[in-house]
């Protein structure tokens, strides 16, 4: 399915609930608001459905990769965290095995793959660009994580918070981004890595990430808790 005809399917899901909610007292606040989340919550739901293992996000040639990455964070680029490869330790916690904590060396050391994918973001804008990582699923695998778990949550050092389901965490294009236009990831866009999920709207791609955890229950999100969808895919 397009982008666009999956932005006229989600325009519809608002229509319809625009089109409810013109029956009851828009100044009763709690109850738009809760007709507001259902739907949000039945969204969600719709789109797990519909996400597929093995449908791929576009790829494109590597010329098309902007070398001058957008930043984006709700604070400005010279605020990103700076995190230091000597004391820095993935946490990991949950239904894993292994919980050992992971150094920088130990991630890079991961067989990789390269990707060429568009980053969307929900304020607007959209960039193509090349990273590089380890797939998410090889890491879960040598950690002895249970992927009949339903969730993966992430923990970020700037205090951001992510969660996404198990078949995304899977999927082959999800992976830690170690570099970004084959430079090692600088500060900014997430070092040592980011999570990076072409078939997921840029919020639901978290940087500087200094915990991994496997869970059933579904993770927060830090946008979710703000209004945004927690499924979010694209
Ligand atoms: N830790 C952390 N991860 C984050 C964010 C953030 O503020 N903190 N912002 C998200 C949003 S909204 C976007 S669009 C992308 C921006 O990534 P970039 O700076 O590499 O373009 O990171 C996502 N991951
Ligand atoms: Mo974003």
């Amino acid at each position: 399915m397009t982008l666009i005809r999956r932005e006229a399917l989600r325009a519809g899901f608002s229509l319809g609930a625009l089109t409810l909610l013109a029956g009851c007292d828009l100044s009763d606040h709690d109850a738009v608001q809760n007709v507001l989340a259902r739907f949000s919550r039945w969204n969600d739901r719709v789109q797990a459905a519909l996400f597929s293992r093995s449908r791929l996000a576009p790829t494109f040639p590597e010329v098309m990769a902007v070398k001058e990455f957008r930043y984006n964070a709700w604070y400005g680029p010279d605020k990103a965290p700076r995190l230091n490869p000597a004391d820095y330790r993935l946490q990991l916690a949950g239904r894993i095995e292994n919980k050992r904590p992971w150094t920088v060396e130990e991630l890079y050391a991961l067989p990789q793959v390269s990707q060429v994918t568009r980053h969307v973001c929900v304020e607007g804008w959209s960039m193509i660009g090349k990273w590089s990582g380890a797939p998410l699923r090889t890491f879960l695998e040598r950690i002895g994580a249970d992927t009949t778990a339903r969730y993966v949550g992430f923990e970020c050092a700037d205090g951001y918070y992510e969660g996404i389901d198990m078949p995304t965490a899977l999927h082959p294009q999800t992976i830690m981004a170690y570099r970004l236009s084959d430079e090692i990831l600088p500060a900014k866009y997430g070092y040592p890595f980011k999570i990076r999920i072409p078939t997921k709207l840029g919020f639901k791609n978290p940087k500087f990430v200094t915990a991994i955890y496997v869970t059933d229950k579904q993770p927060r999100g830090y946008w979710t808790d703000r209004g945004y969808n927690w499924f979010s895919g694209i």
